[in-house]
């Protein structure tokens, strides 16, 4: 009798992590962001904006530096370092030409500070600790105030200890509103900001020294399918402005079923006549795409970062490739009296992983997810939806897409497949 190789086994209990978590009902079919239509105000799905009053002219707001929990979907929360309590912290609005002071506590244990990335500003309010200000010490609150000279999409973050505190989750939009509007009138105006966090199965700090394998991928702070989907009409002319504060990676966020244009980077507008078409668009590390494009057929469009890796949750991978790798009957029961719990997987690929039952660590959140309209859904990370409809109900959430009768990829009949000259069974789930 043969046992199974030293490298089978160790392929084998490999396989073992690759899952962080048992499936949960992890649902996502409405949208809560509102239905009415933006008029010279952004939308951050998920997020809030931060709030002002004005005194004597000036916008004056108030940013809290803290630690705080933060849930990245059901069943996964992080301890942050965060903006008011929120990763990302809220989006900042302001209209170009506005003075605006910022007030920054620091209830963190140590120094920080805040640069206001991308806005032109005098060289001591830019928030650099060391180099344009003295760090903000732990318990004390500084003073920022300058002008807003010019619209565009912008970011914040600390200036001290980046490694730390953008890893943990400080960051956050700024949007400045046009005086005078020009170009065509937008009716959607979403902000996006895209982050990554490297969270082990079962803890809840995530790992700030990563250098490069983060698990934890999220639009808004938000993982699929605890992302908020936007919505549009037909028609309508939408705007998304997507920023980038992961600490490592860059992200090619492609839109399903539209094809839209880069309007504005990080510096500004980019003119009409420099404009090309795109479907997917690269937005790096620490800068700015916005995109433009008119809402096209109805359906749930989906909108996610195309790396592979960045469109699924937590796993682990430290493990040798199974597909196509023959498991011996008896091997998970002799297994499992060496590792409780163990499972073969991925021998048949991975499309399944989010229906299996397994053993997991509390607090963690299934690779893949579902359920879908159609069954599993085989999507998660940095994953958002866009509803597009003709009309949408005047309040409520947006539900799945109700297909019209006969547009939906079904499976092929023997007569269809005779007709057409294909050779080949009807097979699993033919008609
Ligand atoms: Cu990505």
């Amino acid at each position: 009798m043969t046992g199974p190789s030293r490298r089978e086994v160790l392929a084998a209990v490999g396989g073992a992590t690759l899952v962080g978590a048992a499936p949960r009902a992890l649902a996502q079919a409405t949208s809560s962001v509102p239905q009415a239509r933006s008029r010279g105000r952004v939308v951050t799905p998920d997020g809030v904006t931060l709030p002002w009053r004005t005194v004597n002219g000036v916008k004056v707001f108030h940013l809290i530096a803290a630690p705080a929990v933060h849930e990245v979907v059901d069943g996964l929360k992080i301890n942050a370092w965060t903006y008011n309590g929120r990763v990302p912290g809220p989006t900042i609005e302001a209209t170009e030409g506005d003075r605006c002071r910022f007030y920054v506590s620091n209830d963190l244990p140590e120094p920080t500070s805040v640069h206001w990335h991308g806005v032109l500003l005098p060289n001591g309010m830019d928030g650099v600790g060391g180099l344009t200000q003295p760090p903000i010490p732990p318990g004390a609150t500084f003073v920022y105030e300058f002008v807003f000279d010019r619209a565009g999409t912008f970011l914040y973050h600390p200036h001290i200890d980046e490694m730390t505190q953008v890893g943990l989750g400080m960051m956050g939009l700024i949007v400045v509103h046009p005086r005078r509007p020009v170009g065509p009138r937008v009716d959607r105006d979403y902000a996006l900001l895209l982050a990554e966090f490297m969270v082990p199965a079962g803890m809840a700090r995530p790992e700030p020294q990563e250098p490069s394998d983060f698990n934890v991928l999220t639009i808004n702070g938000r993982s699929y399918p605890g992302t908020t989907p936007m919505v549009a009409e037909t028609g309508e002319r939408v705007r998304i402005r997507i920023g980038n504060l992961s600490p490592m990676d860059h992200h090619p966020i492609h839109l399903h079923g539209h094809v839209f244009e880069v309007v504005a980077t990080n510096g500004g507008p980019v003119s009409p006549a420099a404009r090309v078409p795109e479907t997917t668009v690269l937005v790096s590390v620490g800068d700015v795409r916005t995109i433009e494009f008119v809402a096209g057929d109805p359906g749930d469009w989906a909108m996610h970062c195309h790396m592979t890796h960045h469109m699924m949750n937590q796993m682990g991978h430290a493990r040798p490739a199974m597909v196509g790798a023959h498991v011996p009957p008896d091997l998970e029961a002799r297994l499992q009296r060496l590792v409780p719990g163990y499972m073969s997987m991925g021998t048949a690929g991975m499309a399944d992983m989010g229906e299996m039952k397994m053993p997991a660590p509390e607090n963690s959140v299934p690779m893949k997810v579902g359920p879908g309209p159609f069954g599993h859904f085989d999507l998660g990370g940095m994953t958002t939806l866009l509803k597009v409809r003709a009309r949408l109900p005047a309040q409520g959430g947006v539900g799945w897409y109700d297909h019209p009768p006969g547009t939906v990829a079904r499976a092929a009949t023997a007569e269809e497949l005779r007709a057409d000259g294909i050779e080949r069974d009807v097979g699993g789930g033919g008609a």
